[in-house]
């Protein structure tokens, strides 16, 4: 599949997309995976850590750790918030998509679902609650369109405005991996994958440092 760079910069070397990645039933399929991720683990709402402000975005989890915050702060866990349950699996055309183009050696950690109502935003943030900057952050866009915005590894630096449709892949690898994003708007309407209508976002993520072979094969054994 090709990918095209997004930006000339080379503060946004390693920002890579991939329109049309998944194609109409492709979408449909990876919907029904996330709804079941969904079922098992239910949207919550996060806060903002200082001032607790409710965020427009809804979220959910899947694999080993998922991200949340509340007045205590951004972190990962490996436990949904209000069930206690551990997340659900990621499901495998994620994984699949992890191996094709995130070029990383090991698999993601966690997978964080945003489900965007039509009036739902997403500031201007890094996302540098991961321990390793290492591995790119794989992204995957369903429903309706947004405006995406990428800016540099500051907050005040300047920014470029981009469309992201239903299906589309962005790799936020190299220098990207910290530049500062946010979702502007979703354009209602643009959609007819979601039938209540707004936008999920998938991010893939590594968020520990892997462990060398070595280290990891003296555990194996260790265990067993
Ligand atoms: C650019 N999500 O969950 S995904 C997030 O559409 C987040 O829901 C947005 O920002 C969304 O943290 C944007 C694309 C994305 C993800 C990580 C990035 C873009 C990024 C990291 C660095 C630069
Ligand atoms: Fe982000």
């Amino acid at each position: 599949m090709k990918a095209t760079r997004l930006a000339d910069e080379a503060e946004l070397d390693g920002l890579l997309l991939f329109p049309g990645y998944f194609d109409a039933d492709r979408q449909q399929e990876l919907l029904a995976a996330v709804r079941g991720v969904i079922d098992e683990a239910p949207l919550y709402t996060a806060h903002m850590p200082k001032s607790g402000r409710p965020m427009s975005v809804r979220m959910s989890n899947c694999g080993p750790l998922g991200w949340f915050s509340d007045e205590r702060g951004y972190r990962y866990v490996d436990a949904h918030p209000c069930t206690g349950r551990r997340w659900p699996p990621i499901p495998d055309m994620l994984i699949a998509l992890w191996n094709d183009v995130a070029h990383y050696s090991d698999p993601p950690e966690a997978c964080l679902v945003n489900v965007y109502s039509p009036a739902a935003r997403m500031g201007l943030h890094q996302d540098r609650d991961e321990a390793d900057f290492s591995a790119p952050v794989v992204s995957v866009s369903l429903g309706d369109s947004c405006l995406f915005r990428v800016g540099g590894p500051t907050r005040s630096g300047p920014t470029r405005p981009y469309r992201l449709n239903s299906g589309d892949v962005l790799v936020l690898g190299g220098s990207s991996r910290l530049a500062f994003h946010g979702v502007d708007r979703i354009y209602a309407g643009t959609s007819r994958l979601l039938a209540e209508g707004g936008r999920i976002n998938l991010t893939l993520r590594r968020v520990t440092r892997p462990q060398h072979a070595a280290h990891r094969a003296a555990e194996a054994h260790h265990n067993g």
